[in-house]
């Protein structure tokens, strides 16, 4: 069995080292991790091993999974920083005599910018980047975070359900993430502490659009978990953040807010760039701007990710990007950042 693991795990970092795209990089994880995939097919042979070496092999076989999903996720980084690269220097020209324009030279867009700075910002405090699902189940993006059927909290967070009623699939329940914090427990289930995990994307509710609201919009998430985690750690990583992007007179404020899966929870405010505290348009008057929700990570979900809370501690904190972007860059109406505007888009 030690030597059948062995042989997959050396067969998949090779692999992984060879892959040139991201859907050969996908195709790689399913035949990994998928529904009987490499890892799922040994994994069931472990009821014909004896006790012996199962205690052995069995944390062989997590601490391989987790170098494998690791090094993937590490790969699926380098290609895209590759693709941005090759985006950055590609010319797209269409001759000037067509257009009768002058040659204007297109740039990533600021969010994307701005993402690729946050996540530099995370990789120097040793934060390794994952993904999760766009398209997720119920259980994975409300259920799993103390957020059943039917709790009030859902009502915060509406979003588009997808009818599945054509499909043959496991789950009859789809939906677009809400937050990025459906990453949380598959964070937590394929790692073992310390934790430092980062994630960030697309997430989606079902609301009314306004100067600080979309129906689509992008979350940065960190999960971190070690012994003796506390508040502290989340106030010193919001300043550093805050400071460190937005610049160095920005404060961060933690605020009693409730979210199911944390407790305490917290929402998190910066100072606002613009009128130093005084009040203005962008902050609504207020001289704060809510960035983020965070707190310290619910035993109740710790366990269900397979940590012992009597052990371990950790923080989590979900920040909606185009809210900094805003105040980064004094945008009074975040709809702007997806109005593909490029007298607009060309400021940054
Ligand atoms: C959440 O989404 C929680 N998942 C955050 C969290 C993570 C709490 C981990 C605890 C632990 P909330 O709904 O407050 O929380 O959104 C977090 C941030 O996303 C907000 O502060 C805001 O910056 C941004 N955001 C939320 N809704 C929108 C929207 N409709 N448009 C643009 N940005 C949004």
């Amino acid at each position: 069995m030690e030597e059948k693991l062995k042989k997959i795990q050396q067969d998949f970092l090779n692999k992984t080292k060879d892959t040139k795209t991201l859907a050969q990089l996908d195709e790689l994880f399913i035949a990994l991790f998928g529904k009987n995939g490499q890892l799922d097919e040994l994994s069931k042979q472990f009821k014909d091993v004896p006790k012996d070496e199962l205690k052995k092999v069995g944390p062989l076989f997590n601490q391989i999974k987790q170098q494998l999903e690791i090094s993937i996720n590490e790969k699926r980084g380098t290609i895209r920083k590759q693709i941005y690269q090759s985006l950055q220097n590609e010319k797209f020209e269409i001759p000037s005599e067509r257009t009768g324009r002058k040659e204007k030279k297109g740039h990533l867009h600021p969010v994307t910018q701005f993402e690729e700075d946050i996540v530099k910002l995370f990789e120097k405090l040793g934060f390794v980047q994952t993904d999760a699902p766009q398209i997720d189940t119920d259980y994975n993006n409300f259920e799993v975070l103390n957020i059943p059927e039917n709790h009030p909290a859902r009502d915060l967070w509406d979003t588009f359900y997808i009818d599945t009623t054509n499909y043959k699939l496991q789950t009859n329940k789809l939906l677009l993430r809400t937050h990025t914090s459906n990453a949380q427990i598959r964070i937590l289930k394929n790692n073992k502490p310390p934790i430092r995990v980062m994630t960030l994307g697309r997430c989606f509710r079902y609301e009314n659009a306004d100067a600080r609201h979309e129906h689509t919009f992008e979350q940065f998430e960190i999960v971190y978990v070690d012994k003796d985690v506390s508040m502290t750690h989340l106030q010193y990583l919001s300043e550093y953040f805050f400071k460190s992007i937005l610049g160095k007179g920005i404060q961060a404020r933690l605020r009693p807010k409730y979210y199911p899966f944390v407790e305490p929870g917290v929402g998190v405010d910066a100072s606002c760039a613009f009128c130093k505290g005084k009040g203005c348009k962008v902050c609504a008057g207020t001289g704060w701007l809510e960035l983020a929700g965070a707190g310290m990570i619910h035993p109740g979900v710790l366990t269900r990710g397979g940590i012992d809370p009597d052990q371990y501690s950790g923080i989590a904190w979900g920040v909606g990007i185009e809210r900094m972007t805003m105040l980064k860059y004094g945008i009074e109406d975040l709809r702007s950042l997806k109005s593909g505007d490029l007298k607009f888009l060309g400021r940054f």
